[in-house]
């Protein structure tokens, strides 16, 4: 495939754009591959990714039932950060932060990383307490980050009242390298690298069942014919159940909404991030100029993709007392992902019953950050049989023998 550049940019410009390649093609399944991935959302892209680029294995199918990224990961609001408690999370969120600093040259695709600072509003004495902890474990863990001062958070956030009546800003969570990065680029950048190394990505393509032979699993039935593989992976966020079932095993995961919105475009006015886990808000400014705002979950479970007016009212009441402007914005538009919680709300990279079939789920409201590690990990699991470094403490074993890595906290997102 043909290098993106300025001099591409401006030799296609010349002629009317007429030169450009397809970013990837829509081919016919085959009747067999190495390995198939279910589901071309952020981690099943990086997962064939990884397996092409680290391990060689590039017969390999990325299969979806909608649109490549019409998932969660071009629902969600882009959030990086790798401020976790444990230290197998950090270690996976960090690594994948870190590979989002450079992804944009490694994929040759623009995929507009912003590390404009995270802050994590401290809004009570709890929260304080909670935060330091979590910066000098992060400080261990050789992730930077930092605990600041009221005056620190308003320097950065000027728009921000931080002396409310009901929930003061007592200092911040500060990672000054989380940022954002543009959603459907990283889906669109994962998806051209793959085909570029001859895999196929195959749109429109629902898997309906796993079809298994002496505890393996042999092949999927899809919309589109049967496919056969040596192994398969799982990487369907939301419907990871229902895949699961199709293969006769159970995961630990309910499917729930959560939703988001944008306001009308307005004059930057915020150049960081800012998480209010007390009052279950967040918000930043698109590079369009919207504020991308969003809050909990939806309190049932549920498998819808839609917004709704409780949640744009909750949210935005939450947000009020400490972003005063925002009760003047008009609201532009809102939607609704289907987010895979775990109890421990870690995610699950992990074999399971079958001895060839794996899954990666479990990224609950925050997976989008993980992408570049969990794709990594996930191809080192595909891969080798058997887990590695970063996926070690992932494992669905977990759940039956106790060893949750709980970061209910540092989800960030009320559930
Ligand atoms: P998805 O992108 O959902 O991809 C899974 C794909 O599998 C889908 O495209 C689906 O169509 C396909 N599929 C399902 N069933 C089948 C089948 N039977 N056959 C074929 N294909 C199938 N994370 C952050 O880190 N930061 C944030 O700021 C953030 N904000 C969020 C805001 C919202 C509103 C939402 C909904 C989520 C947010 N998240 C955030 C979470 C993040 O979006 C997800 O964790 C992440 O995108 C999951 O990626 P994925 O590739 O696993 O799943
Ligand atoms: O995980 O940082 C996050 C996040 C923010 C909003 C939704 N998820």
């Amino acid at each position: 495939m043909r290098r993106y550049s300025a001099f591409a940019l401006v030799r296609e410009g010349l002629r009317q754009h007429s030169g450009w390649d397809r970013a990837w093609h829509s081919p016919t399944p085959k009747s067999r591959y190495d390995v198939v991935v279910v589901g071309a959302g952020g981690h099943g892209l990086a997962t064939a990714y990884y397996l092409g680029k680290n391990h060689g294995i590039r017969n390999v199918a990325v299969i979806e039932k909608g649109w490549l990224g019409g998932g969660n990961t071009g629902r969600n609001t882009t959030i990086i950060r790798s401020n976790y408690l444990q230290d197998p999370s950090a270690a996976i969120y960090e690594k994948a932060r870190s590979l989002y600093e450079t992804l944009s040259q490694e994929l040759n695709y623009n995929v507009m990383f912003s590390p404009r600072g995270v802050m994590m509003l401290a809004q009570t004495l709890h929260e304080v307490r909670g935060y330091k902890r979590t910066a000098e474990a992060n400080a261990l863990q050789g992730v930077v980050t930092e605990f600041i001062s009221p005056a620190r958070v308003k320097e950065l956030c000027p728009i921000m009242h931080i002396d409310g009546p009901r929930y003061p800003v007592l200092g911040a969570l500060w990672q000054p390298r989380g940022g954002t990065a543009r959603h459907d680029a990283v889906a669109w950048g994962y998806a051209r690298a793959c085909a570029d190394m001859g895999m196929d990505i195959i749109e429109q393509c629902e898997v309906k069942g796993v079809l298994r032979a002496n505890g393996k699993v042999s092949g999927v039935e899809t919309t589109r014919g049967t496919i056969a593989c040596d192994k398969l992976a799982m990487v369907v966020a939301g419907h990871s159940s229902v895949l699961a079932e199709m293969a006769g095993f159970r995961l630990p995961i309910e499917s729930m909404p959560l939703q988001a919105l944008v306001s009308e475009p307005i004059k930057p006015c915020m150049d960081v991030v800012v998480m209010a886990n007390t009052v279950h808000g967040y918000m930043s400014q698109s590079d369009k100029g919207e504020m991308v705002i969003g809050g909990g979950t939806d309190g049932y479970n549920a498998y819808t993709q839609r917004g709704s007016f409780h949640h744009i009212e909750e949210t935005v009441r939450a947000l009020c007392e400490t972003f005063p402007i925002i009760s003047r914005l008009k609201m532009l538009r809102q939607w609704g992902g289907i987010v895979d919680m775990t109890g421990d709300r870690s995610p699950i990279i992990s074999t399971t019953p079958l001895g060839n079939c794996f899954v990666n789920c479990g990224w609950g409201t925050g997976g989008f950050k993980a992408i570049p590690g969990s794709g990594w990990a996930m191809a080192d699991l595909v891969a080798k049989g058997e887990p590695g470094p970063l996926s070690a403490a992932f494992g669905l074993e977990r759940f039956r023998e106790g060893r949750f890595i709980d970061e209910s906290v540092a989800a960030g997102v009320a559930h």
